[in-house]
């Protein structure tokens, strides 16, 4: 064990570090049984910020071929989102192991998500104190960047459900706050920017880019729903700090994903649906689309001058994006590259030169370069066309890519459950004229069906070409059946050879899109939590009770195991009560949970945390709680009684 209680990678065997661990809970325990509650649970100081090791995996590459034995730990944090389950999920890279579940636009009874008062402020409650949403549907998580790579602050996911937009802030692993997007629906693609265009000081993200698939009437009156002159998408920018919505701007077509240029001059996003269709045989008609561009520096200078609209009862500033506004690139918002039917994910290259947008329904990947673009917009380039450097065949049904450190993209091609290894600068001598170029240096079969695929650090500078990790939509007989809905596979991939290697098989409950692979030593977690950082905190004995104002009860809770202070309380039927929790223990790992029989009430504290609940008994009786999580030989008996009077 390392100072701070932390297992490294260095220390002798695992017997060792769990020995040590199993005397310093038994400590605890057996003062805990005893009386001295709080000065026990202080003996053990709080653990500050507990960095893994720091050692880049690129140097000690102790994993390179996907094994990470008992007791060692991974080298990357896989930070992936989970559809429909409206969560965030984060996995080891090379072991596949689920290390965290982080609730965002659900609810989780394991850590009272959605239950407590403080996760529920997040969220968002209607009058009578109800959640306003239940569900989400997360498909991107992005983190924040400084100097090109990742810094570890924050953490962004969309919800295409209720187009809302959730941030994790990256010490504790959890959702700290979500914001809705006005006038949208779809919302789908989001990357944060990388650097100010125009404060050359501002060199981490400030902002973040959310793309619109869905057109909707704006402003959205049941009167415009036959009037499709009046739909449209809108591109939004989100401040990553205060998180409201800084401005958006109207475009032709719509916004699938995004992608942010290191220089934080663009933002690209792909449109599948410039034909403006309602249905899918029109969004397929005409035979190009476009990659859109977004010149950053003249949308922020134009909200700036005012020339801008508001939607509906939205205060939100719109400028006007579209084409036929922005015909003079000199003074262009916005560039419309026209790319191949239908494309799908946009990528860029870790250098920053090129941008690859996915053919899906064309067989191809289109390479952009990034500095043609912003040619076009000084009006030295004649056509947006004239960007494109690469238009390589490489499969059926090309969705996303990632790129490792060596010039090779990795495309995922869902019709033909393969991912395809091509190198960016041969597509690129390919496309000029040279036929002898070989493009396409490997191809691997995955099962099945792959969506996303990404690489180790391939979102940043720091692209280092170990991993691709592909996140396959079909599994069919990579795992045992579990009835009709089968799990999702997710394979890594070793790419630090010539040929792609299959490493292996891990399993993620329906459904992950995106990921990102994040070296380890860039995200730095707290193990403990400030209890002062809560305005309610119960600091000591004295502070704990019953308090009542009129029907009104606050009860001022501590946990320190494994007892409950108090271990009895009494309310009336129809009182309105608040139950406030503050763990006092200050071990690592040392949760305490809160259940409340009949109430459906559950929720966990962490060590030195405090979270409330409000609810109003319906039944007179006796109703006892419980620590739900497992902390002490005694977690049993942790438990007390609220009498309810009739
Ligand atoms: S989308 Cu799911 S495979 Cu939402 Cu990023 Cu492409
Ligand atoms: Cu406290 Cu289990
Ligand atoms: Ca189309």
């Amino acid at each position: 064990m390392s100072e701070d209680n932390r297992p490294t990678d260095d220390e002798s065997t695992p017997e060792t570090g769990r020995r040590k661990f199993l005397n310093s809970t038994a400590v605890v325990g057996l003062a805990g049984a005893g009386l001295g509650l709080l000065s026990a649970c202080s003996k053990s100081e709080p653990t500050p910020a507990a960095a893994p090791q720091a050692k880049p995996a690129a140097e000690t590459n102790a994993h390179a071929k996907g094994e990470v034995k008992p007791g060692q730990l991974d080298d990357y944090y896989m930070l992936s989102s989970g559809g429909h389950s409206g969560e965030v999920r984060i996995y080891g890279v090379p072991s596949g192991r689920t290390l965290k579940r982080i609730p965002v636009f659900n609810i989780d009874p394991m850590s009272g998500w959605g239950i407590t008062n403080e996760s529920k402020k997040i969220i968002g409650t209607r009058p009578d104190g109800s959640l306003k949403y239940r569900t989400g549907d997360t498909h991107h998580v992005h983190g924040s960047y400084a100097d090109g790579t990742y810094d570890g602050k924050y953490f962004w996911v969309n919800d295409k459900l209720n187009n809302r937009m959730a941030r994790i802030r990256g010490d504790y692993l959890e959702c700290d706050k979500i914001i809705e997007i006005p006038n949208v629906q779809g919302f789908h693609g989001i990357f944060p920017d990388k650097r100010d265009p125009v404060d050359a000081s501002i060199n981490h993200t400030t902002r973040v880019f959310c793309g619109a698939e869905f057109h909707v009437p704006l402003p959205n009156k049941t009167s415009n729903a036959k009037d499709f002159a009046t739909y449209g998408c809108l591109l939004t920018c989100v401040d990553a700090e205060s998180m409201a919505v800084r401005w958006q701007v109207r475009i032709d077509g719509n916004m699938d994903l995004c992608a942010t240029s290191y220089d934080g001059k663009l933002a690209a996003l792909n449109c599948y649906n410039t034909e403006n269709g309602q249905v899918y045989t029109d969004m397929m008609s005409a035979e190009r689309d476009a990659c859109v561009f977004f010149n950053v520096e003249r949308i922020e200078a134009a909200v700036k001058a005012g020339k801008t609209k508001t939607i509906g009862d939205s205060k939100v500033p719109v400028v006007d994006g579209t084409k036929a506004a922005n015909s003079d690139p000199k003074t262009a918002l916005t560039c419309y590259v026209p790319v191949p039917k239908n494309p799908h994910g946009v990528n860029i290259t870790p250098d920053g030169k090129y941008y690859v947008c996915a053919g899906k329904l064309s067989p191809t990947a289109t390479v952009i370069q990034h500095d043609l673009v912003l040619k076009w917009f000084n009006g030295e380039l004649k056509e947006p066309r004239d960007a494109v450097v690469a238009e390589p065949e490489i499969g059926l049904g090309p969705l996303h890519t990632g790129f490792d450190n060596r010039g090779n993209a990795y495309t995922s091609l869902f019709l033909d459950s393969q991912v395809v290894k091509w190198n960016i600068e041969k597509a690129i001598a390919h496309f000029k004229g040279d036929k002898q170029a070989q493009v396409v240096v490997d191809r691997i079969d995955v099962h099945y069906q792959p969506g996303h695929g990404y690489t180790s650090m391939g979102e940043t500078k720091e692209a280092d070409g170990l991993y691709f990790n592909s996140g396959n939509k079909f599994s069919k007989d990579r795992f045992l059946p579990v009835g009709p809905l089968h799990v999702e596979t997710e394979q890594l991939i070793d790419i630090s050879g010539d040929k792609m290697v299959l490493l292996h098989d891990h399993t993620a409950h329906p459904e992950p899109h995106d990921a990102i692979i994040v070296r380890r030593d860039k995200i730095k977690t707290k193990q403990i939590y400030t209890m002062e950082d809560s305005p309610i905190a119960v600091k000591a004995f004295e502070e704990a009770g019953v308090e009542r104002k009129g029907n009104k009860v606050t009860v001022r809770l501590m946990s320190v195991a494994p007892a409950f202070t108090p271990n009895e309380f009494t309310v009336k039927k129809g009182d309105e009560v608040t139950i406030i929790l503050t763990n006092h223990d200050k071990v690592e790992d040392l949760h305490h949970g809160f259940g409340l029989e009949g109430q459906d009430i559950c929720f966990i504290v962490g060590p030195q945390e405090t979270r409330s609940v409000t609810f109003k008994p319906e039944r007179a009786g006796v109703f006892w709680y419980y620590c739900t999580h497992f902390c002490h030989a005694l977690h049993l008996e942790m438990r007390g009684r609220m009498i309810v009077e009739g």
